[in-house]
C-alpha cells in the first residue's frame, strides 16, 4: 500500500511539473469561432447565470457573469475591504468580531445558495471561513453580508457551509480534531483524546438568523467535506473523513495508513428529535455572534457563553460509517439524492454508495465492527458502484441533472463525465491545469441548470500574460449541452476560488434592491434633512454630523478640532438614484475610505496627529462636479 501512495504523491508533484510543459495551442483549448460565439455577451448586454466564486484565502466572494466569465462584484465577507470600507467604518466592525478578538481575514471556501424543496431559491448565500471558524449569510437581494456566526469547538471548518434541503440547516464540520474543551495537552496523545465536531446550525426561515441548534461531538478523525441528502435521503448528511487513523502528524508515512476511511452518514433528523426533546449537554463555549441590520445599516456582536452538544452514542440509529477508500476529499450527492460520491484523492477509481442499501444494511443491523461506538457498515453492502475513472487524484463531483456527473483529477488534470446507474465514462476534457472543484449552476441541487461546467483550476502557469511570480487562479468554462464536453474559455478568479455555486440570473436580477429609502433609514447618527447637519462635541470625541449630495458635503469647512481628538464622521448619502454613491476620505485617515450607498448612513473615525488644516474629498466620481466634492478640517494645538 505504501509504494501505491508514495507513487502517487510523487504523480501529485508530476503534474504540477508537466503543467508548465502544455503548449501548443491545438490541444490547449477552444480555438473556433462557435466557442467564441457561445461566450459572447455583446456590450449592453447580461449573462445567463450569476456564478458566487469563494475567493479562498482573499477571506471574500466574488461574483461573475456566466458565460462571459466577467466579474461583477467582490462581496467582503470576513476580510476587511478598503473598497467599500467594510470591516473598516464603525457600522461594519463588528462583523469581524470573534471569541479571539477582531480577526480581519479568513479563508473562505465552500459557498452554498438557500434551497426550498432541495431547489435553489436564491435568498441567501452562505459560505465558510475555514481558519477561526466562522460561517456567514449574504444577502442576495442587497449582496452584502448580514451575519456571521463563529463555530466554538471547531478548528479548520472545512467541510462546510453546506444547506439542507429546506435550508432548515448549515451544516460545518471540523477539519482538525482538537482537544475538546480545548486545553494545555501533549500533541502525540492526539489518539481518543482529540475529537471532531459536526455543527448543525439553523437558519430562521423568514431572516434567515443562524443559530447553533447543536454540535454532534465524533471522534477525532479529519471531517474533510460533506453534503445534504435530498429527496429520499433528506434528512442525512454526509461527511468524508481522513486520517482514522488518529495520527498526530500528517507527514506521508503516519497519514494514510488506512486502507480505507469513512464517509460519516448522520441522520440529522433524528438527532433534531432528540434534542427537542429535551436531549444532549450544554457545554460552556465562548462564540461571536454577529448580526447587520439594514434598517440601521450597522452591525452589532453578540457573545454567546454556551452550546448545545450531543454524543452520537446518545442516540443509536443516528450515525453510521461507510468504508470509502482512500483518504477521500470530495462528498457528493447525485440529484436524486440516492448516490453518495466519495472520491478517494489516492485512489483512481470513484466509490459510488447506495443510499437504500444502506438503509437495508442498517435495518439488518449488518456492521462490520464499530469506531468509539459508531457502527460501521460493510464496504461491499452500501457499494452501489465504482467508476473506472483512468485518472488520477479525484476531489469533487457536480451533476447536469441529466443523469451525467462530473468529476475534477487534480493529479492527470481533467475533468470526467460519466453516467450513474452505469458508472461509464463518457468523456474527458483536460483541465489548465490541476483542477480543483467545478461547478455546474445548480450543480448540487435537486434542479441542476445543466448548459456549463466552470472548472477551478488551482495552477495558472502559462495560460495569460505573466505576472511576477504571482498569477491569479485560472477557471474554464466547458459546454456540457453535448454528449461531449467543449472548452469554451479561459478566465482568471480573484484569490483562490474553491467552490462556486451558480445561479440563473433571472431569478436574482429582478430582485435585487437598486436604492436603500433614506426615509427608511434608521442608523442613529443618520442625517435625514441637511438642516440637522451639525458637530457635537462630548469631552475628546468630536462628532460630525455630515449630509453628503451631488456635489457637496454640509457642512464643508469645520473648526474647533483639536490635536487629540477622536473625530466621527457620520455621513449620510442623500442620493435616492440607482448606482451613485458617494466616497469619503481624510488626509492621514488611517482606517479606509468609506464608500457610502443612496439613503445610507456610514461612520469614520480619524485621530488628527497635526495642527492644520487638512482636506476630506470624495473618492468616487458622482457627477461633472465631482472634483468641487471637497471640504478643510481646520486642526489646532491641543
Ligand atoms: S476544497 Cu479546495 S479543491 Cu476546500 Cu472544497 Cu477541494
Ligand atoms: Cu461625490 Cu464624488
Amino acid at each position: 500500500m505504501k509504494n501505491v501512495k508514495y507513487h502517487l504523491l510523487s504523480l501529485l508533484g508530476m503534474a504540477v511539473l508537466l503543467a508548465g510543459c502544455g503548449n501548443g495551442s491545438g490541444s490547449n483549448g477552444a480555438l473556433n469561432s462557435s466557442a467564441a460565439e457561445k461566450v459572447y455577451v455583446a456590450p449592453g448586454e447580461q449573462d445567463e447565470f450569476y456564478a458566487f466564486m469563494s475567493g479562498g484565502y482573499s477571506g471574500n466572494l466574488t461574483v461573475y457573469g456566466l458565460p462571459s466569465g466577467r466579474m461583477f462584484k467582490e462581496i467582503p465577507v470576513f476580510s476587511q475591504f478598503p473598497t467599500s470600507g467594510y470591516g473598516y467604518s464603525e457600522e461594519t466592525k463588528p462583523m469581524l468580531e470573534t471569541s479571539f478578538g477582531f480577526v480581519p481575514w479568513d479563508d473562505a471556501h465552500h459557498p452554498d445558495i438557500s434551497q426550498t424543496n432541495g431547489e435553489l431559491d436564491g435568498r441567501w448565500i452562505f459560505i465558510n471561513g475555514n481558519n477561526t471558524p466562522r460561517i456567514a449569510r449574504i444577502s442576495l437581494t442587497t449582496f452584502e453580508t448580514e451575519e456571521i456566526i463563529e463555530v466554538p469547538n471547531s478548528a479548520g471548518n472545512h467541510s462546510s457551509s453546506f444547506i439542507t434541503e429546506n435550508t432548515e440547516y448549515v451544516v460545518a464540520g471540523t477539519r482538525f480534531s482538537v482537544p475538546i474543551p480545548q486545553r494545555d495537552m501533549p500533541i502525540n496523545e492526539y489518539e481518543g483524546n482529540f475529537r471532531g465536531s459536526l455543527s448543525f446550525i439553523s437558519v430562521d426561515p423568514e431572516h434567515g438568523h443562524m443559530d447553533i441548534k447543536f454540535q454532534l461531538m465524533m471522534p477525532g478523525f479529519n471531517y474533510d467535506l460533506s453534503h445534504p441528502g435530498r429527496g429520499d435521503s433528506h434528512g442525512w448528511f454526509f461527511f468524508t473523513t481522513y486520517n482514522t487513523e488518529e495520527a498526530s502528524t500528517l507527514q506521508e508515512v503516519n497519514s494514510s495508513q488506512n486502507d480505507k476511511d469513512f464517509i460519516a452518514a448522520v441522520n440529522w433528523k433524528k438527532i433534531e428529535e432528540y434534542v427537542n426533546n429535551g436531549g444532549g449537554t450544554l457545554m460552556p463555549a465562548e462564540y461571536a455572534h454577529n448580526i447587520y441590520d439594514e434598517a440601521t445599516h450597522t452591525a452589532t456582536t453578540t457573545m454567546k457563553k454556551e452550546v448545545l452538544t450531543v454524543d452520537p452514542l446518545q442516540v443509536p440509529g443516528a450515525v453510521f460509517f461507510l468504508p470509502t477508500p482512500k483518504s477521500p476529499h470530495g462528498c457528493d450527492v447525485d440529484p436524486t439524492g440516492q448516490y453518495i460520491i466519495g472520491n478517494g484523492k489516492l485512489s483512481a477509481d470513484l466509490t459510488i454508495h447506495s443510499f437504500d442499501k444502506m438503509i437495508a444494511a442498517i435495518e439488518g443491523e449488518k456492521f462490520d465492527g464499530e469506531a468509539y461506538g459508531i457502527p460501521i457498515l460493510k464496504f461491499e453492502d452500501v457499494l452501489a458502484g465504482t467508476v473506472k475513472s483512468g485518472g488520477l487524484g479525484p476531489l469533487h463531483t457536480e451533476f447536469d441533472g441529466e443523469g451525467n456527473a462530473y468529476t475534477t483529477f487534480f493529479i492527470s488534470s481533467e475533468v470526467v463525465k460519466w453516467k450513474l446507474g452505469t458508472w461509464e465514462v463518457i468523456d474527458r476534457k483536460p483541465t489548465f491545469y490541476s483542477v480543483g472543484h467545478l461547478m455546474i449552476p445548480g450543480g448540487n441541487s435537486r434542479k441542476p441548470f445543466g448548459k456549463y461546467v466552470v472548472a477551478m483550476n488551482k495552477i495558472t502557469k502559462d495560460r495569460y500574460l505573466p505576472t511576477g511570480p504571482e498569477m491569479e487562479h485560472s477557471a474554464q468554462i466547458y459546454d456540457i449541452t453535448g454528449e461531449k464536453m467543449e472548452l469554451l474559455y479561459d478566465f482568471p478568479t480573484h484569490g483562490e476560488p474553491h467552490y462556486a455555486a451558480g445561479i440563473p440570473a433571472e431569478m436574482l436580477a429582478s430582485k435585487s434592491k437598486k436604492i436603500y429609502r433614506l426615509d427608511e433609514n434608521k442608523h442613529p447618527a443618520a442625517v435625514l434633512d441637511p438642516s440637522q447637519a451639525r458637530v457635537e462635541r462630548d469631552g475628546n470625541e468630536v462628532h460630525i454630523y455630515m449630509s453628503t449630495i451631488r456635489s457637496h458635503f454640509t457642512p464643508d469647512n469645520i473648526e474647533g478640532i483639536k490635536v487629540g481628538d477622536k473625530v466621527y464622521f457620520h455621513i449620510t448619502n442623500h442620493e435616492q438614484d440607482f448606482d451613485v454613491p458617494h466616497g469619503f476620505a481624510i488626509i492621514g485617515q488611517n482606517t479606509s475610505e468609506l464608500l457610502i450607498m443612496p439613503g445610507q448612513t456610514k461612520t469614520s473615525v480619524w485621530e488628527p496627529k497635526k495642527v492644520g488644516v487638512w482636506p476630506f474629498y470624495c473618492t468616487d466620481f458622482c457627477s461633472a462636479l465631482h472634483q468641487e466634492m471637497q471640504g478643510y478640517v481646520r486642526v489646532s494645538p491641543a
